[in-house]
């Protein structure tokens, strides 16, 4: 049997989860990149990947989706077009509790958009700061005039991820045929 690889790449804030969904979701032992986080500025957390995250989760018909995360600070960005060479869509979770959550959904849609045509988001920390929910980024997106789906999700609930990360190879699927 012959198995297949792909990629599914994480972008998005510091502190959004990209590490934590890849763990939710993989079947194999995660290898992340994760360091003492220096900028206290941008994130209060302990840890913050200064590299690739990677997982995996195997599908139906043995088909493997390599799932690689990036570092959410964007003194690392020129990682971001290395790791998502090849890659059949990108999950970019926004930390719904961090002023300025729609900011960064543009700054990272922009920067994804280019190494990337099938983008979905993941809005988390919703549990955090329920308020407005997921109007603000709608409406922003039918100002851009582009559609993607946008979920509610929390990045440690495997079946949050899931259903993201299924709903990125769905569309995948239909613009590769
Ligand atoms: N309350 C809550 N916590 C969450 C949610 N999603 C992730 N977390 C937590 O947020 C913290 C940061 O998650 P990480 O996975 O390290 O974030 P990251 O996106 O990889 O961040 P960087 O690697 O620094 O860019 C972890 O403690 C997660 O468990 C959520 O939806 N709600
Ligand atoms: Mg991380």
């Amino acid at each position: 049997m012959i198995l297949q690889k792909y990629k599914i790449v994480f972008g998005g804030t510091i502190g959004a989860g990209k590490t934590e969904a890849i763990k939710s979701l993989s079947e194999v032992d995660v290898v992340s990149t994760e360091a003492i986080n220096t900028d206290e500025q941008a994130h209060s957390k302990v840890l913050t990947t200064v590299g690739i995250d990677y997982g995996e989760i195997l599908l139906e018909d043995d088909v493997v989706i390599g799932l690689y995360g990036t570092p959410g600070q964007d003194r690392f960005d020129f990682i971001w077009p290395v790791i998502c060479k090849g890659a059949i869509g990108a999950v970019i979770l926004i930390d719904h509790s961090r002023k300025g959550a729609l900011d960064d959904l543009k700054f990272y849609y922009d920067s994804f958009s280019e190494y990337v045509s099938n983008i979905i988001v993941g809005i988390t920390h919703v549990d955090e700061d329920s308020s407005q929910l997921l109007k603000k980024y709608r409406d922003w997106m039918a100002i851009q005039n582009c559609i993607m789906p946008v979920f509610a999700v929390d990045a440690r609930k495997r079946n949050d991820v899931l259903l993201m990360v299924e709903s990125l190879i769905a569309r995948a699927e239909i613009e590769h045929g």
